[in-house]
């Protein structure tokens, strides 16, 4: 066979000028460089087909350099890439934000509630949360060892009781605030009082957690009646969950109001039907949603805070800010548990 023979000098010549032309590469594009050194028709693969024309004693030192070069090709163009990518600043590309933090969920709704409220004259007010047995039940109309108190499974606090005051407990509901806000005024009414708290009682399932929050509207006035009640309770409705939303009351009984009700309001998923494509309503099961308590005043918690009560009603509500806002449209949330979990999932969803 005839061949040019070239000599495995004029190779290394030519490998040599390879490397030294991709050192001083003009073309900034990583793709295209690696195309036009290790590409399929690149300058690697030409040179490489020079093997053949070596002769058969040196084509082992032949494969030898080739490999060599294609290594330190491959290491230089990654290393280009890579420097490359450093280098290029984009200035018109949108900047990274850092992580923005937000108010927990059950902030939100305390704002939300206390906006509500605020624009029918309600004023946002706060109490121990605390206090004295006296305030959150002897002056709720519930004489010294009166069992009602069980009924919100308390915390007491493990010291002397006072003469007068009792035991100190956390308070179980925001009702302590009621007769605290009465001597605030000095028993002059008129009270719109929305007072937000957290709360604490022995209890802890899906529906319940040992520390809560809940939010305790008092109106006293001349000639306040269950109708005022009810009007609030609609405009509450309509203003948090949106304009279809109905309230009802059902009678219950609490020693600090007479009447007593439990507050329902309508469900979203089946508009207070109970039923969705003829099935029960899986989110109510009954239309409706309880949230909460309220009443009239009784008339010896306006005496307790020094009101007349021939001369003045009132009414009052306590319900759970965590329930009122898990049935919000589109929440979805089936363990209120998990607002006070450390689940950052949970959290960056709202
Ligand atoms: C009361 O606490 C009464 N003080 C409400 C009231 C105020 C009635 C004024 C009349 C006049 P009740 O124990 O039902 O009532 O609690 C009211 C709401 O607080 C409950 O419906 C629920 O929404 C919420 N709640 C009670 N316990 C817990 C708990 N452990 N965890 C979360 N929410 C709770």
């Amino acid at each position: 066979m005839v061949y040019m023979e070239i000599s495995l000098t004029s190779l290394e010549q030519a490998i040599q000028t390879l490397e030294q032309q991709l050192d001083h590469e003009t073309e900034l594009d990583p793709q295209k460089l690696n195309t036009k050194y290790l590409g399929k028709r690149g300058l690697f693969n030409e040179l490489s087909k020079q093997i053949k024309d070596i002769s058969p004693k040196d084509r082992k030192q032949a494969g030898k350099l080739l490999n060599a070069l294609k290594n330190s090709l491959q290491t230089k163009l990654g290393n280009l890439q890579l420097h490359k990518a450093e280098d290029w600043v984009d200035l018109t590309f949108p900047g990274t934000l850092p992580p923005q933090g937000h108010l927990h969920p059950v902030s939100q709704a305390i704002e939300e509630i206390s906006e509500i409220f605020k624009k029918i004259g309600f004023t946002r007010a706060r109490y121990p949360e605390v206090d004295w047995d006296y305030y959150a039940f002897g002056s709720l109309n519930m004489p010294p060892d009166h069992p009602a108190r069980d009924e919100w499974e308390t915390f007491f606090v493990d010291l002397p009781a006072d003469k007068k005051m009792g035991k100190i407990v956390l308070t179980p509901h925001t009702s302590n605030g009621q007769v605290r806000e009465m001597e605030r005024l000095k028993g002059k009414p008129p009270i719109r009082m929305i007072n937000i708290a957290r709360c604490y009682r022995r209890q802890q399932d899906v529906t319940h957690t040992q520390m809560f929050h809940q939010f305790e509207g008092l109106v006293v006035d001349q000639g306040i009646n269950i109708q005022h009640l009810k009007g609030t309770l609609d405009y509450f409705a309509k203003e948090f969950y949106g304009p279809g939303t109905k309230s009802r009351i059902r009678p219950f009984h609490f020693q600090f109001t007479e009447p007593s009700f439990e507050v329902d309001f309508s469900c979203h998923l089946c508009h207070g039907t109970g039923l969705i494509g003829g099935e029960k309503c899986s989110f109510c099961k009954s239309g409706w949603h309880e949230v909460g308590g309220a009443g009239m005043v009784h008339p010896n918690v306006l005496k307790a805070g020094g009101i007349d009560p021939n001369k003045y009603t009132g009414f009052a509500f306590g319900w759970g800010v965590e329930r009122t806002y898990t049935l919000k449209e589109g929440l979805n949330i089936d363990d209120i548990r998990l607002l006070y979990s450390e689940e950052m999932r949970f959290f960056e969803q709202f």
